[in-house]
């Protein structure tokens, strides 16, 4: 290594390193872990859905939301994330506490969210003046730069998934941010949102319609033209590919119906789902993941190590970590990842690797 011929006793050595860090330069060849073979920077990572709900649940009590308040949302901090409150490198992912008569006051900002519901429903989340409700399963999307505010009208309390691409718009400070006004929205929910209502089946490409919800500044074009997609219709289609391959396992991603392409284009979602007793092949993927449990229980391999998970938990399959899944009851996980990015930037990698064998649950 070139290193060694700079490990020597000449103190001349010793002032050049002190001349280059007064003049605020590094040598690379002092640089270590610059350069892995391959991406190592974060460990498998999961939290409990009963630890989540019940500190949401103490927070409803304690903290205050109103009108100069904001919104009452855990963020996932990775331990291997230096207090950051962030599930990966360029993800977060939240639990979002809302109860009865509640509201989260409107707001825009660069980066994109989505929202997947847990518990709870009557909840309406305005975007752009589409009024989209949440029920278990939802998956609703609050794409960049849109204006959005929370509802809950009702008197039972919600609990949702939040994700976001705020650590890699953060990291390539590109965010912005901009609070509502004060003036309560005029909007009622209806069932189906305006979204929904320009795409009511696949495969239909409603023709001249435009977009049902825009944004002024940049980044219409981009985000997915459905901004609601219903358990109901997840969950049927799985069930039909499920039938329809003899598969024990299933998957899909959710999509804009316009395009085909990704629903943001810095988020991916999925839905896996895996029968009862069935263990999924094991692969890695450059990129990181958020896994939320949605149904069911189970464990999976991640980087060697084994969690086992319940309905609720949380989990991060680090860049390049072998994962897989084995499901004791049927169990449906919803998946997240940065995969858009990585394809964009042509830096997207899979592989499908050897199962790995572990014996204990070591979670
Ligand atoms: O609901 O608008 O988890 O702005 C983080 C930032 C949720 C939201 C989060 C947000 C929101
Ligand atoms: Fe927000």
């Amino acid at each position: 290594m070139a290193t060694q011929r700079f490990q020597d006793d000449d103190p001349n050595v010793d002032g050049l390193y002190a001349d280059l860090a007064a003049a605020d330069l590094q040598p690379l060849w002092r640089q270590e872990g610059l350069l892995p073979r391959t991406p190592q920077r974060l460990t498998p990572h999961l939290w409990r859905g009963k630890t989540l709900r019940d500190l949401a649940e103490r927070s409803g009590e304690l903290i205050g939301i109103d009108r100069g308040g904001d919104r009452r949302v855990l963020a996932l901090a990775h331990p291997d994330l230096d207090g950051l409150p962030f599930a990966t490198h360029t993800l977060w992912g939240a639990v979002q506490y809302l109860a009865g008569g509640e509201l989260a006051p409107a707001h825009r900002h660069s980066p994109a969210a989505l929202r997947f519901t847990l518990q709870g429903s009557g909840v309406w989340t305005l975007v752009n003046g589409d009024a989209l409700h949440m029920a278990p399963g939802d998956l609703v999307l609050t794409p960049s730069w849109t204006w959005h505010e929370h509802h809950n009208p009702g008197t039972e309390p919600m609990l949702w998934f939040d994700a976001l691409d705020l650590p890699l718009v953060r990291n390539l400070d590109a965010v912005f941010f901009e609070p509502g006004g004060e003036e309560l929205s005029p909007y009622q929910p209806e069932k189906r949102s305006r979204s929904e209502h320009h795409f009511t089946a696949p495969g239909l490409l409603p023709l001249g319609a435009g977009r049902a919800v825009t944004v002024e500044e940049p980044g219409s074009d981009r985000f997915s033209h459905l901004l609601a997609y219903r358990w109901e219709t997840v969950d049927a289609a799985l069930s039909s590919l499920l039938r329809s391959t003899g598969h024990q396992e299933a998957a899909i991603r959710y999509t804009d119906p316009g395009t085909g392409h990704d629903i943001m284009p810095t988020l991916r979602a999925e839905l896996h789902r895996v029968l009862a007793g069935h263990r999924t092949a094991s692969t890695r993927r450059a990129g990181s993941a958020i896994y939320v449990v949605f149904h069911g229980s189970g464990a999976s391999v991640i980087g060697g190590r084994r969690f086992s998970w319940n309905a609720g938990d949380m989990f991060v399959v680090p860049s390049w970590a072998a994962v897989d899944h084995e499901a004791e009851e049927d169990a449906d996980l919803f998946r997240i990842s940065d995969e858009p990015v990585l394809e964009a930037l042509g830096l997207a990698r899979t592989e499908q690797t050897p199962s790995q064998q572990i014996p204990a649950d070591r979670a």
